[in-house]
């Protein structure tokens, strides 16, 4: 893992319907992220948050069938180009969401400096929906369909190229609501998903080594975009569409470590803190802990 590491707020949430995960990167932030990632001898670039539009929302959702298209893409371009820069200059890019439509942006900017790109996708949902599939309209669930190529020319044409990532390239972990569209593209391309029910009949150790193997030598980098929704409502509690019999903490800090012991990872995000609906910063305070463990830190 590089040792320079730049942290990028993106205070998003425009991308779904519920107020209060923009205050996700603060909440991140207080958690004592660059504390603990400096303890593990990392240099810690913080440059701060990406500029958000805040318009008035009653004024927003003109298009019921992608909310907030034009703020959404805009956010996103300046994401991109952030991105960008951070590789450029030789950093590992961690981006702190904001909701999973920001995956959009990062993924723009670092897919530039791969031909191979890895993606694992650890969350409840697919991101699959286009608008034609998109039961809410919410952009949020729809990223990974964009960084394939599928969506809204404004999203899937960010930094000028489409698509960012090919679809053999991707592997989903602890899925367990997918709509129906999302089920008809996932066999249709054939993307790999680890559901909760692979997870839990072949354990979470055996699912990372699969995965790991599988981008070994393959691919050219790896990025992990983690929805903290992939997380069981009961360790994550401030996110905005909990789904219940999602992953442990126990598996999610395995996985985590594995991931770390690899050394694949070239760049990560961690999405969908919502501090309104947390307990105590718990959710936060988790995602710090699972950064720990992604970086190496280790009992002994
Ligand atoms: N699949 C649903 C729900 C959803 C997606 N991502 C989240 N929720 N976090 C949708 O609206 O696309
Ligand atoms: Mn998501
Ligand atoms: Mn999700």
């Amino acid at each position: 893992m590089k040792k320079q590491l730049s942290i990028i707020g993106v205070p998003m949430d425009l991308g779904q319907n519920r107020r209060g995960v923009d205050m996700g990167p603060s909440a991140i932030r207080y958690a004592g992220v660059i504390e603990r990632l400096e303890r593990l001898n990392y240099i810690i670039d913080d440059l701060g948050d990406i500029e958000i539009s805040r318009p008035d929302r009653k004024e927003l959702q003109a298009n019921q069938r992608l909310k907030n298209l034009s703020e959404v893409a805009d956010g996103n371009e300046l994401l991109a180009k952030k991105v960008d820069e951070v590789i450029q200059a030789g950093n590992f890019p961690l981006v702190l969401g904001g909701d999973h439509s920001i995956a959009i942006g990062s993924l723009a900017g670092i897919a530039k400096h791969h031909k191979n790109l890895g993606v694992i996708w650890y969350d409840a949902h697919g991101d699959l929906n286009s608008a034609d599939t998109s039961p809410s309209g919410n952009i949020h669930g729809m990223p990974l369909a964009v960084n394939i190529g599928i969506g809204h020319e404004r999203l899937t044409n960010i930094l000028g190229y489409s698509p960012k990532i090919k679809p053999e390239n991707i592997v989903i972990i602890g899925a367990r609501s997918l709509d129906h569209g999302e089920k008809e593209l996932i066999n249709e391309l054939g993307i790999r998903v680890y559901s909760m029910h692979e997870i839990d009949r072949m354990g979470m150790a055996k699912v990372m080594s699969e995965v790991i193997e599988s981008f070994k030598g393959k691919t050219d980098g790896v990025h992990l975009s983690l929805d903290l929704d992939g997380l069981d409502p009961n360790e994550a509690p401030g996110v905005g569409t909990p789904v219940i019999g999602g992953l442990s903490y126990r598996e999610s800090h395995l996985a985590m470590e594995m991931l770390s012991e690899s050394d694949i990872i070239t760049s990560a995000e961690f999405v969908e803190v919502n501090p309104i609906l947390d307990e105590k910063n718990k959710t936060a305070s988790l995602a710090v802990g699972l950064m720990g463990s992604l970086f190496g830190e280790k009992l002994k």
